[in-house]
Order: structure tokens, then C-alpha cells, then sequence
């Protein structure tokens, strides 16, 4: 195992990869910007290096400064958490080429992934269900893309290879509009991604957002650790996560992740990785693979008593997976709430001054958040500030623990998103389970 790493991010993911190193014995390395010095996991970890003004460009994303960091403290290993470097492939290639170990799929499985059309194709290949289309960048050629569109069947989509998160796409309803759409989305994406490659897709109108969750090890393993809903989100935010998926039978469970295992092993998948799907009419279909652990990883755990997080630095150590596909039971119902910092209504981020917290407990409630009285939310970052999880034997169970908690949890000096989780947790349709990708901004008359 490492002796000392680097933890490339901040916020409740720096100080849940730092709980990790510490049951580890791992010692860490915290890196920050200037406005940073104050962050929880600042004042745990064993040595701390500020990397840069409180820009992200400048530190969280500034790849000199986090290797030079590795340098200087002589770590082994870096963890890049989620956004920022997490899913560049050239922050991973540069920190092997530094002689560091980076915690996460080598930097060709990043490229393959962040490349929609290459990861579509992989899978594809692989033998994992992919949304109706060809799969191919689409040409000049106007009379060849009015009959693919023909052929998969209007609505379409059209996407940009070097998209995802739901930037670069564009839904088309008929041949009138097809190849103004194709040319805007091909000019926005050239901009956007420095890469204007398009395809095209069948547009599923109504379909939920299931992921499925694998962790693989340069020994020849893989294993999956079933499924998360995340239907419910806002502008591609994600604000209610939960597994397992409501109506998923163990049966479907089994096979999709059977189908992702077999995918891992056939790319030489290293890491913990999420499938994302999108599901209607009780059918799969493949849209994208992140290669870093997820916001939402905490579900998954609390459902299989495992932890990823660990894991990864085992899997990035060379060690073999601590377990096997049967040693891992599907136990109960968990629930996520993001904790943004925003307002319940209009969502705009309102970072501030935390006066008082008072983080809520009892059975199955688990909190992930580095704030603490009189914290300040700095205003250059993401606006979330924590996750509260949720676990019950039952689902409904679990929504009872987490009303419970919502209604125990106290952020004063700021606002928060709680007003909002506390009308998503007691709305009916939640309650019923299985609401599609739709269903909240419908609800919050977006
Ligand atoms: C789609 C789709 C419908 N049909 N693809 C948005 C994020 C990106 N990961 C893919 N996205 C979508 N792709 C086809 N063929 C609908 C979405 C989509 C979506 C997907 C998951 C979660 C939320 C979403 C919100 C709007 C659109």
C-alpha cells in the first residue's frame, strides 16, 4: 500500500478521501487554493501545499503545480476525486510520466471514455445495449444524414463526440430542421470541446437515469456493485440519488451487471467506474462511462457495507479486490440529498458564513460534509456543501430516516437547498418510486 498521497480536490470529497487514507495508514497530502487554507481536511491531513489563487484554472486544474506538489512532499500516489482533473487524460499520462501512481483507469481509458462515439463503440462491441444509431461521426453528406435520421426513426438527437453531462445535444423533431441542427450543434461543439465530431441518436422521450457501478483490478477482476437511480435532477444537477433503482428485479440487476463486469474485463477497465444508462420501457441503453468515483458513491455503500473509496487505493496499490462477486450482498434502501448552497427557489449559489450547523444522526444517517460552525462557502466553486445519505431496510423506511434527518439537519448563516430536499422527500410520486429524468423540473414548473 502507499505510505503518502496526494488528494487533488476539496471539499466533503477531499475529506472522504482523507477517512479513507487514515483507515489506510496512508499519509496525506492536502493541495488548495489560497481561499482554501481553512477547509476541513486542511486542518486533518499530515502536510498541506497551497497550489494557486482561488481560480480553479490557477490550482485545482493546475497540472504543474499538483505534480510539483507530489515532488516536493515525495508522495506516491495522487487521487484526483470528481470533477476537475478527475477525468483528464493528460493530468493521468503526466502524473505517471512523473513517476506517480494516478488513483484511477490509465489514460487511454480516459481518452476512450471521453470520447462519446469511442465509448458508445467500445460497449457496443463489448456487448452492452446502446441507444438505437450508427454509432458514426456524421459526414457532410445531407442526403445520407436525412436517411439515417429516417432510418433510426424522428425524434432524434444529435450529440458531440466530445460531449457529455448534457452539454453539446440537440433534439430533432423533423427532416425541416435536421441539417441546421446537425450544422449548430457541429459550430457549438468545435467551440466548446475543440472538437466538432456529431452524432446521432434515437431520442428517448420519457427514460429514467440508471447507473451501475464496477470496480476493476489489474488482476483480472472485476466485480459490479448493482445499480443507482438518479432520475431526479435539475439542469443536469443531480439533487436525489438512491439505490437499488425502484422495480429493478434482482434478475435485471444480475445481468446488466454481469454485462458491465464482462465490459471492464474485455477493455482492461483499472478502477471504479459507473455504466450510465437510460431506461424505458423496462429496456437499457448505454450512454456513457465516467471512469472516477461518483458524488453519489455513498448509496452504493450503504447498500453493500463497502468501501469504494478504499477500494480504489487498493485496486491503484496493484492489490488484488478485497472481495468477490458473491461476497457482496445487496442489503436495504439508500437515499442521497445534495446540500447545495443556493437558494431553495431561484437557485442561484449564495455562498456566505456559516453561523451554526448541527449535523443530524440516529440509525442508517450518514453525513458527508467538510463545513462546520462559522465556515465560510466561497463563492469560486461548486455550490455543494455535503450529502446526507439515508438507509432503511426498506425504502420507505429509508425516506422516513431521511425526513427525520432533513428536519434535524440546522445550516444557519446561509442558504441551503434543504427547504427544496424536504419537498422532494414528502412529495407523492417520489414516494411511488421510478419517476423519470423529467419529473422535477416538471414539478418545479421549469
Ligand atoms: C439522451 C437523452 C435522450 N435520448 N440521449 C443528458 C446528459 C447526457 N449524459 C446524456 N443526456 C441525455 N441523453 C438520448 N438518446 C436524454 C438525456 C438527458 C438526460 C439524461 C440523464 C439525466 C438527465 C437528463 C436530462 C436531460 C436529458
Amino acid at each position: 500500500m502507499f505510505s503518502k498521497i496526494v488528494i487533488a480536490n476539496r471539499g466533503e470529497i477531499a475529506l472522504r478521501i482523507l477517512r479513507a487514507c487514515r483507515e489506510l495508514g496512508i499519509k496525506t497530502v492536502a493541495v488548495h487554493s489560497d481561499v482554501d487554507r481553512d477547509l476541513k481536511h486542511v486542518h486533518f491531513t499530515d502536510e498541506s501545499v497551497c497550489i494557486g489563487p482561488a481560480a480553479s484554472a490557477d490550482s485545482y486544474l493546475n497540472i504543474p503545480a499538483i505534480i510539483s506538489a507530489a515532488e516536493v512532499t515525495d508522495a506516491e500516489a495522487i487521487h484526483p476525486g470528481y470533477g476537475f482533473l478527475s477525468e483528464n487524460a493528460d493530468f493521468s499520462e503526466k502524473v505517471q510520466q512523473s513517476g506517480f501512481t494516478f488513483i484511477g483507469p490509465n489514460p487511454d481509458t480516459i481518452r476512450l471514455m471521453g470520447d462519446k462515439i469511442s465509448a458508445k463503440k467500445a460497449m457496443q462491441a463489448a456487448g452492452i445495449p446502446c441507444v438505437p444509431g450508427n454509432g458514426e461521426p456524421l459526414t457532410d453528406n445531407d442526403q445520407k444524414n436525412l436517411s439515417l435520421a429516417k432510418e433510426i426513426g424522428y425524434p432524434i438527437i444529435i450529440k458531440a463526440a466530445g460531449g457529455g453531462g448534457g452539454r453539446g445535444m440537440r433534439t430533432v423533431h423533423t427532416d425541416a430542421t435536421l441539417l441546421n441542427a446537425i450544422s449548430l450543434t457541429k459550430a457549438e461543439a468545435g467551440t466548446a470541446f475543440n472538437n466538432d465530431t456529431v452524432y446521432m441518436e434515437k431520442f428517448l422521450e420519457n427514460p429514467r437515469h440508471i447507473e451501475f457501478q464496477i470496480l476493476a483490478d489489474s488482476h483480472g477482476n472485476a466485480i459490479h456493485l448493482g445499480e443507482r437511480d438518479c432520475s431526479m435532477q435539475r439542469r443536469h444537477q443531480k439533487v436525489v440519488e438512491e439505490a437499488p433503482a425502484p422495480g429493478i428485479t434482482e434478475e435485471q440487476r444480475q445481468t446488466m451487471g454481469q454485462r458491465c463486469v464482462k465490459a471492464c474485463l474485455d477493455i482492461g477497465y483499472l478502477g471504479a467506474g459507473t455504466f450510465e444508462f437510460l431506461y424505458e420501457n423496462g429496456e437499457f441503453f448505454f450512454i456513457e462511462m465516467n471512469t472516477r468515483v461518483q458524488v453519489e458513491h455513498p448509496v452504493t455503500e450503504m447498500i453493500t457495507n463497502f468501501d469504494i473509496v478504499k477500494e480504489q487505493f487498493r485496486i491503484a496499490a496493484g492489490e488484488p479486490l478485497s472481495v468477490t462477486q458473491d461476497q457482496i450482498r445487496f442489503t436495504g434502501h439508500a437515499v442521497e440529498c445534495r446540500l447545495n448552497a443556493e437558494d431553495p427557489v431561484t437557485f442561484m449559489p449564495c455562498p456566505g458564513t456559516i453561523k451554526q450547523v448541527h449535523i443530524p444522526g440516529g440509525p442508517g444517517i450518514r453525513c458527508e460534509t467538510h463545513i462546520y460552525n462559522g465556515y465560510t462557502v466561497p463563492p469560486y466553486y461548486d455550490s455543494m456543501i455535503g450529502k446526507l445519505i439515508a438507509h432503511g431496510d426498506t425504502r420507505d423506511s429509508a425516506i422516513a430516516r431521511m425526513n427525520t434527518a432533513l428536519s434535524e439537519i440546522v445550516i444557519d448563516g446561509i442558504k441551503t437547498n434543504i427547504p427544496l430536499q424536504q419537498n422532494i422527500i414528502n412529495d407523492t410520486a417520489f414516494a411511488a418510486g421510478g419517476q423519470n429524468i423529467h419529473y422535477l423540473e416538471k414539478k418545479l414548473g421549469l
